[in-house]
C-alpha cells in the first residue's frame, strides 16, 4: 500500500539494497536477531545502571565544581549520597561499566549487521506510526554508536573531545536509553516469540520473518549457532584483554587494550598514574619548601608546613584508586592525616562538614572537588603523605594527596594545598 504521505521519489520501484533479494546471507533471521537482542537487553540495562551509579559517585549535587553539566534539569536528578563502604565500591561498579561496554561491542556490531536490510526498507515511509518508529531507530542506533564511541575513546585516549566527555556521555545516555526503552517495548514480544520458535528460518514473506530472512539466500558457510559462537568468542577475547585493568596489580599486564605509555615502574609508588606532575605543569617550586597546607573553616585559617603535617597523628588505610576510565590499582597502603583531624584544627572535628579540596595545579581540565560530610568523616579518608611505606612520588601527588574509600579516582586530589571545611567556602572558588 502506498500512502499519500510518501513523496514522489519514494514511490518508485525498490533499487539496489532496497530490494530484499540484495541481501543474501542465509544467517539473517528473527532467531539470530532475537538472541543478540536479548544479550543487549541485559547488557545495556547493566551499562545504564552502572552509568547512573557512576554519575551518583561524582556527587553531582554537592557543589558546582563536582558537576559542570549545563542545563541538566531533571535529567540530573539526585540519586543518593555515595557511600564510603564497601571501600571497593566504585572499583566494581565502574570496572563492570567499562569492561562490559567493551565486551558488548561485538554483540552490538553483530546485532546491527543482522538487521541491516531494514535500514534500506522500501518505501521508506509507509505510515505516520512507521515513520515515528524509524525515527526512534535513528536515535537508537545513533545513540548506541555515540555512547560506545565516546566511552571507548575516553578510556583509550583521555578526553580528546571538544567540551567535556562527562557532559557528552551523560546527554548521549539519556537519548540512547529513551530510544532503547521504546525499542524494547515495541519488540519484546516478537523477540520472545522468535526465541521460542528456535533457529529454523520462517518463510521470507511471512510476518515472523520480519523482513530479515533473505528470499534468495546464498549457500551457508557457517551455521547460525556457529555465527553466535564467533560473536561470543570475540566478546570473550575482549574480556580477557580488558578486565585486568580493573583488577590492577600484576593482572594489569593482561590488559592489552588498556592505555599504555605511562608505565609507573616498580617500588612502593609503582602503580598506575593518571596524569603525571610534568604533564599538568606542576613546578618543583609549587611543592618545595614554600609549600603550605591551608586549612580553613568556621571563620578560621591555619597554615601548616610539610614538617608540621608529618608531626600530626598518622593513620593507615588500605585503599585502591579506581578511575572513571575503568582501570583500578590494587589496594595500596596509604598513610597520612585523617580529614577529621585536619577539621579539628579549625574547631570542626566532631561534626566534620563537607570539604572543598584544592590543588596547586592551575587551569587545565582539573579544578577542585567537594567531598561530602560522609566522606570527610570516614576514618579512612586521609590527606596521605606516604604510600606503601615510602614518601609519595611527585606523580602520585607529593607532598600530600587526598584518598577516600569507595570514591572515583577523580576525588583523590593530588598536590593538595588547601582544604576548606563547611558550607560557606564552597561557593568561593566556583
Ligand atoms: N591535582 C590533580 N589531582 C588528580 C588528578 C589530576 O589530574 N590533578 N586526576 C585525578 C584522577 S582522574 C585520578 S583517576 C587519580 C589518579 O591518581 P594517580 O595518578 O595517583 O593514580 O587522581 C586524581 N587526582
Ligand atoms: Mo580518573
Amino acid at each position: 500500500m502506498r500512502s499519500a504521505l510518501a513523496p514522489a521519489w519514494a514511490t518508485g520501484p525498490a533499487r539496489g539494497p532496497s530490494r530484499p533479494e540484495f541481501w543474501r546471507s542465509p544467517l539473517r533471521g528473527p532467531w539470530l536477531t532475537a538472541v543478540l537482542g536479548m544479550a543487549l537487553l541485559f547488557g545495556i540495562t547493566i551499562l545504564f545502571v552502572t552509568g547512573l551509579l557512576s554519575y551518583a559517585a561524582y556527587e553531582p549535587d554537592l557543589a558546582a565544581v563536582n558537576d559542570q553539566t549545563p542545563d541538566k534539569g531533571w535529567l540530573g536528578f539526585y540519586l543518593f549520597p555515595w557511600p564510603t563502604s564497601p571501600y571497593w565500591l566504585y572499583r566494581v561498579t565502574q570496572g563492570v561499566h567499562v569492561t562490559l561496554g567493551v565486551v558488548l561491542v561485538p554483540v552490538l556490531l553483530a546485532k546491527l549487521w543482522s538487521v541491516i536490510p531494514k535500514l534500506f526498507a522500501w518505501p521508506p515511509v509507509r505510515s505516520p506510526a512507521q515513520a515515528a518508529e524509524r525515527l526512534s531507530l535513528l536515535l537508537l542506533v545513533g545513540g548506541a554508536g555515540f555512547e560506545f564511541a565516546t566511552g571507548i575513546l575516553n578510556i583509550q585516549l583521555h578526553y580528546i573531545f571538544p567540551g567535556s566527555f562527562y557532559t557528552l556521555h551523560f546527554y548521549g545516555a539519556w537519548v540512547f536509553i529513551g530510544a532503547f526503552v521504546v525499542h524494547v517495548a515495541l519488540r519484546l514480544r516478537r523477540t520472545v516469540r522468535a526465541l521460542r520458535a528456535g533457529p529454523g528460518q520462517p518463510a521470507p514473506d511471512s510476518e515472523e520473518a520480519a523482513g530479515l530472512v533473505s528470499p534468495r539466500p546464498a549457500a551457508p558457510t557457517i551455521s547460525r549457532r556457529g555465527a553466535l559462537g564467533m560473536v561470543g568468542l570475540g566478546s570473550l577475547a575482549l574480556l580477557l584483554v580488558t578486565a585486568g585493568q580493573s583488577v590492577g596489580g600484576r593482572l594489569r599486564r593482561t590488559a592489552l587494550l588498556a592505555p599504555h605509555g605511562q608505565e609507573p615502574g616498580a617500588g612502593p609508588n609503582g602503580f598506575q598514574i593518571n596524569k603525571t606532575a610534568a604533564s599538568v605543569g606542576i613546578r618543583p617550586s609549587d611543592t618545595g619548601p614554600a609549600w603550605r597546607l591551608t586549612v580553613r573553616g568556621a571563620g578560621r585559617q591555619i597554615d601548616l608546613t610539610y614538617a608540621q603535617l608529618l608531626g600530626m597523628p598518622q593513620h593507615e588505610a588500605l585503599l585502591p584508586i579506581a578511575c572513571v576510565e575503568g582501570w583500578s590499582t590494587a589496594d595500596q597502603r596509604w598513610s597520612g592525616v585523617r580529614l577529621t583531624d585536619l577539621a579539628a584544627l579549625v574547631g570542626l572535628g566532631t561534626h566534620t562538614p563537607r570539604v572543598l579540596v584544592e590543588s596547586v595545579q592551575r587551569g587545565g581540565s582539573f579544578s577542585s572537588v567537594v567531598l561530602s560530610e560522609g566522606q570527610a568523616r570516614d576514618a579512612r579518608s586521609l590527606l596521605a603523605v606516604r604510600v606503601n611505606g615510602a614518601v609519595l612520588s611527585r606523580d602520585h601527588g607529593y607532598p600530600a594527596r587526598v584518598i577516600v574509600p569507595g570514591a572515583p579516582g577523580v576525588h583523590n586530589t593530588k598536590w593538595v594545598t588547601r582544604l576548606t571545611f563547611g558550607e560557606s567556602a564552597v561557593g568561593e572558588t566556583v
